[in-house]
């Protein structure tokens, strides 16, 4: 498992870890050099690569080219379906929705991809996914036919953070959903940090560095961004985003 062990050794010498979602829908091509290269530089810790969508046509490709530019740093699949499985990849999350009760994203699709994931040889990170409510619907709660849970009832997360651990998950993943109108609040956050003692990942609407800051001090190990850096590829907003997730 050296990704997933190289990501745990992130936390070794900083507060959290920084990813960077790309996904194909949203970031050109050809505009992949000066944006990775702009991320590098600014010092994030991994590359996402996924959407709950895919238009784009030549996945495999796509993540080619973001392994070419990426140095060392990991690449890791954050596939919204079996259809965005690449071998350029280093690692990647296989997730299940345990928020929702929608069977074919908590096993079905998972049965499908293990196969191929296992001849492909790349290596899969178990992640529990687990959808916060966060004002409209996300493309994330209507392309998984799920529910998420509730964003003011922090003990139901715990509960299923609880049973994402003891079913043998190696992180957790709380999610708003990309663009979310409000981010998965520090409350949960904390509440499932105490509880249990796997990774936490965070994301979704999540917009300034002071509110990654929170997200971190309320107990998450990995902050994810997407929206914001394809909005507005700043240099600087990169790296205020990794003082602040990595706190040094
Ligand atoms: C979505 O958590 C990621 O799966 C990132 O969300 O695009 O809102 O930053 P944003």
């Amino acid at each position: 498992m050296p990704v997933y062990h190289d990501l745990l050794s992130v936390m070794d010498n900083q507060a959290a870890g920084y990813f960077i979602l790309i996904d194909p829908d949203k970031t050109r091509e050809e505009n992949l050099p000066h944006h990775i290269e702009t991320a590098i530089e600014a010092g994030v810790d991994a590359f996402l690569v996924g959407g709950s969508l895919l238009m784009h046509g030549h996945f495999d490709d796509y993540v080619k080219a973001i392994k070419k530019y990426s140095a060392n740093l990991p690449v890791v699949l954050f596939p919204g379906g079996v259809h965005q499985i690449s071998p350029a990849a280093d690692a990647l999350l296989f997730i299940s929705i345990i928020s929702g009760r929608n069977v074919e994203y908590i096993i079905g699709s998972q049965v499908v991809a293990a196969p191929i994931i296992h001849k492909l040889n790349i290596e899969p990170i178990s992640t529990a996914y687990m959808l916060v409510e966060s004002g409209r619907p996300t493309s994330a709660e209507f392309m998984s036919g799920t529910r998420p849970l509730p964003a003011h009832k922090p003990d139901i997360a715990v509960a299923h953070a609880l049973a994402a651990q003891y079913l043998g998950f190696q992180t957790i993943y709380l999610e708003g959903g990309s663009g979310a109108d409000h981010s998965v609040p520090e409350e949960m956050i904390y509440a499932v940090s105490q509880s249990t003692n796997i990774p936490i990942i965070v994301g979704g609407g999540i917009r300034t560095p002071d509110q990654a800051h929170k997200k971190v001090s309320a107990g998450a190990s990995f902050i994810v961004t997407g929206n914001v850096l394809e909005k507005n590829n700043d240099p600087h907003l990169i790296k205020d985003f990794v003082a602040a997730i990595h706190q040094q």
